[in-house]
């Protein structure tokens, strides 16, 4: 059996360690949603400004959910591996920067504890859209369990609203400054949203409360993007194999990364634009091009890859059909995209086109394919009613809810059951169980998932979903390609 990676046992290793005083290192940041994601993008900027010699930065890592992150890098000192993966190969680099994990449900007092430290400044959050916790119709969720428990227990919350809020509420009764809350996940103005939220959910516990987090607490709104795929046993087998060490859970990664900020951290900030990060007034553009073009595609690429017979978003995109759907998807989209940015979608889109090809990665379709519910409003919807707003079809975009309701029905069919998860799992299986019209049970997806409420061109978006779904179930996606001309073979010359 292998040592485990560590600060005893790192100095020799094959691969890029930190080159700082890790015990010099204080705590700056509590991280809310300890993913491979944040480890893979966060944690490795973070780690580049502590080498730099901003000791003052270290990373508490918070688990909202499982102990799983916890277990793993404990015994490792919160050192795990980052493997940088593309078809020229692997480079590897141990990161530093999570000093310490805690997990919420087993004891949110040293959550709250770690919030209220007075040398935390920044709290950074990736918990996945459905942990925003809205309604259909974008507003706070109050009938949420997790809500009703958190209004009821302050000092024992289960929900990142619940912490923040119940932490921001101490700060000020203890003369703290507050936090500044730097969103990371993939919502639209993710900033703005959750300060939202919290404005909402503050209102339910005191007036004062919701009032200091209008007024007193910065939330930039930023821009996150690597592709980071779930790490699988062979991944940590090879690591160990390359490392000479046992790493419970390295995080898998391609070389592309980038993250879009604004600068408004009145509690100060590490020096991120020394490494490549880009400080903003408004981050709105970058997040539409990456959400409607970065995202869209994957969430296409993702249900008509699984329909398709594809594992892999590599195997996926490099199928023609597939291929020939992303860049009508992406001509679809372009246009909704805001024009005076100064941002160029077509370069963006090939950067795109070499990212979605790396065959090191092996990115899953069913990873992206989760929660299609909470992922496809700021994806596709938006662009498609953008679209049909002005007199444009979204005859693509459409492609891509039909391929998500498609996908959903498959499972225990034609996919295996469980394979991908939704938070309207319950709902969809029991609707889909009806067998009722086509055009009935579109409509009916559409308001369990809240997509375009009180939208004008709403029943014209179903209609062209409606359209999709026909063919998908009478032709699988062979025939929704052919009728929008796609895939249909040459005629071929008689022999
Ligand atoms: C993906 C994203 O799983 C998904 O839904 O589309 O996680 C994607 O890989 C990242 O946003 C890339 O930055």
């Amino acid at each position: 059996m292998k040592k485990c990676l560590s600060n005893l046992t790192i100095a020799n290793v094959p691969a890029a360690i930190p080159r700082y005083d890790r015990r010099a290192v204080t705590p700056g940041i509590v991280h809310l949603g300890v993913g491979a994601f944040h480890r893979a993008h966060q944690a490795a900027y973070v780690d580049a400004c502590l080498a730099d010699g901003e000791s003052d930065w270290g990373i508490v890592g918070v688990s909202l959910r499982s102990p799983d992150t916890r277990d793993a890098l404990e015994p490792q000192d919160g050192l795990y591996t980052l493997a940088i993966r593309d078809s020229a190969g692997e480079q590897l680099q141990v990161i530093g920067s999570i000093q310490s994990l805690l997990v919420a449900p087993e004891d949110p007092g040293a959550v709250l504890a770690a919030l209220t430290d007075p040398r935390t400044r920044i709290v950074t959050l990736t918990i996945t859209e459905k942990a925003y916790l809205r309604a259909a119709d974008g507003t706070l969720d109050s009938a949420h369990p997790d809500i009703v428990h958190d209004l009821a227990n302050p000092g024992s919350p289960k929900t990142a609203h619940g912490f923040l809020a119940e932490a921001l509420a101490r700060r000020s009764i203890a003369g703290t400054p507050s936090f500044t809350v730097l969103c990371c996940d993939n919502l639209p103005a993710n900033g703005a949203t959750l300060h939202r939220l919290l404005i909402e959910f503050a209102k339910l516990r005191d007036a004062d409360l919701a009032r200091h987090v209008a007024n007193e607490v910065a939330f930039p709104s930023s821009m996150v993007d690597r592709i980071v795929p779930a790490t699988t046993d062979a991944d940590r087998a090879r690591i160990a194999d390359e490392l000479g060490l046992d790493d419970a859970w390295p995080v898998m990664t391609e070389p592309f990364r980038q993250w879009v900020i604004e600068d408004r951290f009145p509690a100060g900030r590490p020096a991120w634009e020394k490494f490549g990060v880009t400080m903003v007034e408004d981050v709105g553009p970058f997040e539409d091009m990456k959400l409607r073009l970065l995202n869209g595609a994957h969430s296409g690429i993702a249900y008509l890859g699984l329909l398709s017979g594809h594992a892999t978003v590599d195997r996926a995109f490099a199928d023609p059909a597939i291929r020939q759907f992303v860049d009508r998807l992406w001509a679809e989209a372009i246009p909704t995209l805001p024009q005076d940015a100064g941002l160029d979608p077509f370069p963006y889109t090939a950067e795109l086109a070499q990212r979605f090809s790396n065959t090191a990665l092996a990115h899953r379709t069913a990873q992206i394919a989760n929660d299609g519910s909470q992922k496809l409003p700021q994806r596709i919807v938006a662009s498609a009613l953008a679209r049909l707003e002005t007199g444009l079809l979204p005859e693509h975009l459409s492609l891509v809810v039909a391929a998500w309701i498609a996908a959903c029905a498959a499972r225990g069919g034609n996919l295996p059951q469980g394979h991908f998860a939704d938070p309207l799992d319950a709902a969809l299986a029991d609707l889909f169980g009806r067998n009722l019209p086509t055009a009935t049970t579109a409509e009916a997806v559409f308001d369990l998932a809240g997509f375009a409420i009180g939208h004008t061109e709403r029943q014209r978006l179903i209609g062209f979903v409606a359209t999709h779904l026909v063919h998908f179930k009478q032709g699988g996606p062979k025939l929704a390609f052919a009728a929008l001309g796609i895939g249909n073979e040459p005629p071929r010359l008689a022999e």
